[in-house]
């Protein structure tokens, strides 16, 4: 998968695909990276890409021109039905469904605004979709884009490894993880859960699917009633919540 990112700020971005998943997925050639900086193509002796907003008030905005030229030469480093993806929180929020929709396309050009805002023209013209990582708000679009980076390859054909794409699986049925556990055994009196301890896969499998059950239905109750929990799981959701004493 091609992507190519838009920003003021290319080096912050580059950092996402020098590291990690991401870092291995360029090595390998599964995803590439192209960067384009407004300011290049700006053509005033200060190289200006910024300018005061219509109608006053505080700040700056971003100026159409310059960033319009970088979108039209991130074109040129992906395939010709990518579309331009710009994040801000005035967006439709990004989740995993929206990650699967996006893994399917050949490139994604991901506009990072900075200032206190991009040109609403730009958005007009040269903009498919915004996407919001949630209800915050950042200093610059470049975190947001690096975000979207990480979860789309992470979704691509060979980036995991056979054991990672199937705790991905396992967790992409819309459930958080389960609580995990390394050495040492006991830490201050706290203990490693005895059945981890066990050696019976089939009882880990079963305790683990229950916490990530039970903790969903603690903290995030919204997942749980949009999953339609079937006897089995109610069971076990059950057993939780009379462990836990809730
Ligand atoms: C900021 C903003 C605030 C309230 C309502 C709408 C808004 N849109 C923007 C915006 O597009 N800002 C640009 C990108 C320029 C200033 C910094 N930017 C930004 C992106 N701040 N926060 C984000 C962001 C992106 C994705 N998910 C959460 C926040």
């Amino acid at each position: 998968m091609q992507f190519a990112v838009v920003s003021l700020f290319p080096e912050l971005v580059a950092q996402v695909a020098e590291h990690g998943v991401v870092g291995r997925a360029v090595e390998r050639g599964i995803v590439s990276l192209a960067l384009q900086n407004p300011r290049d193509y700006a053509d005033d002796v200060h190289r200006t890409v910024d300018d005061r907003p219509y109608g006053g008030g505080p700040g700056m905005v971003m100026k159409y021109e310059p960033a319009a030229k970088a979108i039209d030469a991130a074109r040129e480093h992906v395939a010709e039905d990518s579309p331009v993806v710009c994040l801000s929180p005035a967006g439709r929020v990004f989740d995993q469904s929206v990650a699967l929709r996006l893994a399917k396309l050949p490139g994604l050009i991901l506009l990072a605004g900075r200032y206190e805002g991009v040109d609403e023209r730009l958005i007009k013209s040269h903009v498919d979709e915004e996407l919001s990582l949630g209800d915050f708000v950042l200093s610059g679009g470049e975190i947001a884009a690096m975000a979207v980076i990480d979860a789309v390859t992470r979704l691509l054909p060979g980036v995991l490894g056979d054991a990672e794409s199937a705790i991905q699986d396992s967790f992409m049925d819309g459930l958080l993880d389960c609580p995990h556990y390394t050495r040492p055994e006991s830490i201050s009196g706290q203990d490693v859960p005895a059945v981890l301890l066990s050696g019976d896969h089939a009882e880990i499998a079963r305790w683990r699917y229950k916490q990530a059950l039970g903790r969903s239905y603690l903290r995030r109750p919204d997942l749980v009633s949009k999953l339609n929990l079937d006897r089995q799981q109610q069971t076990l959701l059950d057993e939780f919540l009379k462990e836990s004493g809730t």
